[in-house]
């Protein structure tokens, strides 16, 4: 079928909007009309060449919510007309990391999914016979897309589609690492660094987590409203600290964090967010995705006198178990979408996302279909 589709044709160009040949799916795979998707930084990571696992031409997009339009043979726990959420880390329940009980990684396709193709090693998309791939086993900048059914989340029909593609990503992942990774208590303090599309979905999971102080750091001090708004305690913008932030940080929670948050990609700032946590326990999570090449780094005595470094992938949420739960609470009010989608557009209009991204003027912009 002919359908349109954001095109990344090469590393650092602006997304071309075309027609695109999309084949139907084959087994255990479905085909989804895309509904709506939102524009995470990782896309823009994709996009900008940064990603040492970028691939081109691509169509990009992992945040989607749409209805199946189409299943392919052996199909068993989907039909068409159910509404679902594309999954960048599906959930096979089989795999040895399934099984482990120990991680939400599922690696049932994770081979073909990180060479951008289906799990047969062939691509559903193609333009003028030449093959387009498939990203993060999603595609979601795209009206239409062929997912592994392992890769759908079934959620419920009367979710709205351009509230919850967003926890395709960001919502999950963000309220994900305080609740699985981190498992937040009563009492606990916390240092989000970085108060974009992630670092406030974290800052909500701390408030329903019931931590005490919640202190956001970024550079940019337009967001200190919303980010007040969603539990925001304190607010700090480094360029305005005296001296070093890792003890300003260690005095404003009286001996350091319990724990910390890193959702920017940046590899400094993840050192500063471990030694910002208190000895003896303090843990700090990193979820932000650093460039190509990026190390890490800190004085090894920092790990032997307590603290803890853990990453957190989608939240640690195990996918299609823990998605529609979280559609759920976003339909019973328990946690805020709407104020984080800051703007709406068509797919044409899709480069005006990543401009908004980089101005620091959006927090989610999300394309309706
Ligand atoms: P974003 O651009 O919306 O937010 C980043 C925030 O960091 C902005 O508010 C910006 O002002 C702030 N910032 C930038 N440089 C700073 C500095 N030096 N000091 C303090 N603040 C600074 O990005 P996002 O969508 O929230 O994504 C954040 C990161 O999370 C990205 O690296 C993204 O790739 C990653 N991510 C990880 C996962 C995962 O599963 N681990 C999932 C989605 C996104
Ligand atoms: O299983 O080896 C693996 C990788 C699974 C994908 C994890 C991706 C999480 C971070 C990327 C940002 C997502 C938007
Ligand atoms: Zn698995």
């Amino acid at each position: 079928m002919e359908i349109r589709a954001a095109i990344a044709t090469a590393a650092k160009q602006p997304l071309t909007v075309e027609t695109v040949t999309l084949d139907g799916p084959k087994a255990g795979e479905v085909l989804v009309e895309i509904k709506a998707t939102g524009v995470c930084h990782t896309d823009e990571f994709t996009r900008s060449g940064a990603d040492p696992e970028g691939l081109f031409p691509s169509i990009l997009g992992h945040e989607g919510a749409g209805i199946v339009a189409e299943i392919g043979p052996e199909v068993k726990s989907l039909k068409p007309g159910d509404h679902v959420i594309p999954l960048y880390i599906p959930e096979c329940r089989q795999c040895e990391f399934c099984l482990s009980g120990k991680t939400n990684l599922c690696g049932a396709i994770r081979a073909t999914q990180g060479r951008g193709v289906m799990p047969d090693g062939t691509s559903r998309f193609s333009r003028n016979g030449a093959m387009i791939h498939h990203y993060m086993g999603s595609s979601t900048f795209a009206n239409y897309t062929v997912v592994p059914e392992i890769a759908l989340a079934k959620i419920r029909a009367d979710a709205p589609f351009e509230k919850v593609c967003y926890i395709g990503c960001g919502v999950t992942t963000g309220i994900g690492a305080v609740i699985n990774t981190a498992k937040v208590e009563p009492g606990d303090n916390v240092v989000v660094f970085g108060l974009g599309g992630i670092g406030l979905n974290v800052i909500q999971g701390a408030r329903m987590a019931g931590a005490d102080l919640i202190i956001g750091v970024d550079i940019n001090p337009d967001k200190r409203q919303l980010a007040e708004q969603f539990g925001m305690t304190h607010f700090v913008n480094p360029k305005e600290v005296e001296g070093d932030l890792v003890p300003y940080l260690v005095s404003l929670t009286k001996g350091g964090a319990d724990y910390s948050f890193e959702c920017i990609g940046n590899t400094k700032l993840m050192r500063q967010a471990l030694e910002c946590c208190h000895k003896g326990w303090g843990t700090s999570i990193i979820i932000g995705v650093a460039g190509a090449g990026e190390e890490i780094s800190t004085r090894p005595f920092q790990l032997v006198t307590g603290r803890v470094w853990k990453g957190s992938a989608f939240g640690g949420a195990k996918s299609r178990t823990d998605v529609p739960k979280i559609v759920d609470w976003y339909m019973e009010g328990k946690i805020n979408i709407d104020d984080l989608i800051t703007h709406v557009m068509p797919l044409e209009r899709i480069n005006e996302a990543f401009e908004l991204m980089h101005k620091g003027e959006s927090i989610r912009s999300v394309i309706r279909f």
